[in-house]
């Protein structure tokens, strides 16, 4: 698949402010600052499309993007930010709750983690939560220019075992700086929109 457009489309804070339910969806998640608009910035060839920044939690919304007129890629808030204070985690919990419960068009929420590290307790539970969903099956582990070569390949397998994947489920390893797998997912995000998953 290649991108040929990308425009924002909403950003949410609420229900009563998404787009119509009406197009397959794909979401990003992950701790902040691992590198989710990032991602999608290098993904549809477009720095400046979601803003990023060097300092966690700058994605604070739910904010929809539109891809080729015909899906979207939906990039969401950063969690294990360590300065929100409890009542902004619960907000994001039950902004996080809202979507990811509710949204038919939701086929996956692509998990992303820093391929240098092992994933943290909050990165386990929010796999759990996507498996208990049914939204789990793929994890990007981002930032592949900050290990050598030899590492990544032992790296995938730690965060693997450690989130306890599906032998099925799909890692696959990019770097938004490098710029490299961007083909690997743009091809697991083509299985998903068109339904190569679903049973
Ligand atoms: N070296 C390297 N740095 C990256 C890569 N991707 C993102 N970064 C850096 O990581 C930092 C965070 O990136 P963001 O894309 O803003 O992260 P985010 O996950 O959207 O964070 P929140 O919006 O806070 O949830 C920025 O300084 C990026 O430049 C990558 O592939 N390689
Ligand atoms: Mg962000």
């Amino acid at each position: 698949m290649r991108i040929k457009k990308a425009e924002i489309v909403a950003v949410t804070a609420r229900q009563d402010q998404y787009p119509p339910d009406n197009m397959p969806e794909v979401a990003f998640a992950g701790r902040s600052n691992v590198g989710k608009s990032s991602l999608l910035n290098f993904l549809t060839g477009r720095k400046k499309l979601a803003k990023t920044s060097g300092t966690p939690g700058k994605t604070r919304t739910i904010n929809f993007y539109e891809i080729n007129d015909e899906f979207r890629i939906v990039d969401l808030p950063g969690y294990g930010y360590a300065k929100v204070s409890k009542s902004e985690s619960e907000k994001w919990g039950a902004m996080m709750d809202e979507y990811l419960r509710t949204r038919e068009g939701l086929l996956r929420v692509i998990q992303l983690v820093d391929i240098r590290h092992e994933p943290t307790a909050q990165d386990k539970q929010m796999y759990e939560y996507l498996q208990y969903y049914g939204l789990s099956g793929t994890v990007v582990a981002t930032k592949a220019d900050k290990i050598s070569r030899n590492h990544i390949q032992k790296n995938l397998k730690v965060i693997r075992k450690c989130l306890n994947m599906d032998p099925s489920d799909m890692i696959i390893p990019v770097s938004a700086l490098d710029k490299t797998g961007d083909g690997d997912l743009l091809e697991e995000i083509d299985r998903i929109i068109t339904g190569q998953y679903l049973t």
